[in-house]
């Protein structure tokens, strides 16, 4: 039987942020916590929803319900109103001076499939290279594969280590590099990238560059000047908003020159049974009603991380993630997949004899949820040589007793399994 108590919770290492007053702000905690403990270890498919972001998708739905950019009522003016004010309060927060700069979408996936077709189909021929990395999610790899072969370019990809850190970077440049489109907080491996030196090597060779921040916008604070990158994209429900809301941040005069995306109602200037002419950016890629209620949650989240502050939440979660790695580390029987110095609270591991998904299934037992699975990052799984692993990710409201249930109930899983 694996040992798991010999490791006591980091007294000195207190926290920075106060868990029970912040868990008490999510009514999920306080739903399932009686008979139905819940140990949420699983923020890197999706996050948490505070009672300020419900309240204020909420007050959307019971006090001004109406379509946004065409009404001239005193509803739809508010709702026009909260949903830009959204747009303005989300651009801040990653640092874009302009708020024209902030495309909402349906997500990640819908921003960089965006970015794949309509920048793609304007600028990319034959010959062209396209370069990703090897640890990309399939949203970030699959939109790339289409649009490399409708135009006849290349896809070429920056290997990653053992540990999870990319190698050969700047060997993978050339002169037919015409976008470069990286992950900045690997969903497996938790290594966060240098994107900054992944920009300026791009802006070398002139190409241009998108930053896939799923995973990082929620937990690290993001300048978008600082990273000098062309686009970012980044999802609402990963960093305590709705589900079908995310951004694509663009700069503007690029996203100027693309052709939209999608058509219909709103993206218009001006049309005719033959042609149109198109609204300005960012409304020329919203066609259609957009997720109103979604964006605005989104604005309510992005104002509750500014309170606690991002560079707080880093830090809270940087301890929770050590403590785990050295609970983890003190298990003979537990692989981690990636050990780099610069990572975030994402752990991927395997236990010795117990298949991730029965791993999963067993902890769930004990109210704790990872995920298991290829966590859509085949090509790491396949360059790993496993088919699957087990992962726990962390957010604000983990703390050291999470981390110490989770070892115990993988203790008792190992148990169970022999
Ligand atoms: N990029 C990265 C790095 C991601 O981790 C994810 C989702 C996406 C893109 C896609 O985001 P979406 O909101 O458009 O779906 N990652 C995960 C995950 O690791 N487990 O479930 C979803």
């Amino acid at each position: 039987m694996t040992e798991t108590a010999t490791l006591e919770p980091p007294a000195a290492r207190t926290l920075p942020l106060d868990v029970e007053s912040t868990r008490n702000d999510f009514p999920i905690f306080r739903n399932r916590s009686v008979e139905n403990p819940f140990t949420y270890l699983d923020n890197a498919a999706t996050s948490q929803t505070p009672r300020q972001v419900v309240d204020a998708v909420e007050a959307y739905y019971t006090q001004y319900n109406a379509n946004v950019h065409r009404s001239i009522y005193a509803a739809g003016e508010e709702a026009t109103e909260a949903y830009e004010s959204a747009r303005e309060r989300v651009g801040s927060f990653i640092g874009a001076g302009d708020s024209h700069a902030v495309v909402f979408t349906r997500g990640t996936t819908e921003a960089i499939n965006l970015v794949a077709y309509a920048w793609g189909r304007l600028n990319l021929r034959e010959g062209d290279e396209i370069l990703l990395t090897e640890m990309e999610h399939h949203s970030n790899l699959v939109p790339w594969q289409l649009t490399a072969q409708q135009a006849g370019a290349s896809l070429r990809f920056i290997p990653f280590r053992e540990d999870g850190t990319l190698e050969d970077v700047e060997a993978c440049f050339s002169e037919k590099t015409r976008i470069v489109s990286v992950i900045h907080q690997s969903n497996v491996f938790g290594t966060i990238n240098n994107v900054h030196k992944i920009t300026s090597l791009a802006k070398s060779v002139g190409a241009v560059t998108l930053i896939d921040a799923a995973q990082s916008v929620p937990h690290l604070h993001t300048d978008v000047s600082a990273l000098d990158c062309d686009f970012l994209a980044f999802s609402g429900h990963k960093m305590l908003g709705p589900t079908g809301v995310g951004v694509l941040c663009g700069r503007t005069e690029l996203l100027d020159q693309m052709e939209p995306f999608l058509a219909g109602g709103e993206m218009i200037r001006t049309v005719s049974l033959d042609s149109s002419t198109w609204n300005d950016v960012p409304w020329k890629f919203e066609a259609g009603t957009p997720n109103i209620a979604q964006a605005i949650g989104l604005g309510a989240a992005v104002d509750y991380l500014s309170h606690l502050g991002m560079e707080t939440i880093h830090r809270h979660e940087a301890a929770v993630t050590e403590y785990a790695l050295e609970k983890l580390e003190e298990m003979p029987e537990v692989t981690i997949y990636g050990s780099a110095p610069e990572r975030g609270g994402v752990v991927a591991f395997n236990v010795d004899g117990v298949h991730p998904h029965d791993l999963s299934q067993l902890l769930d037992r004990d109210g704790i949820a990872v995920r298991a699975g290829h966590h859509c990052a085949q090509p790491i799984m396949d360059k790993l040589n496993v088919s699957a692993t087990a992962r726990a990710s962390f957010y604000l409201y983990n703390d050291f007793d999470d981390v110490d249930r989770l070892t115990e109930s993988i203790a008792s899983s190992l148990e169970f399994m022999s």
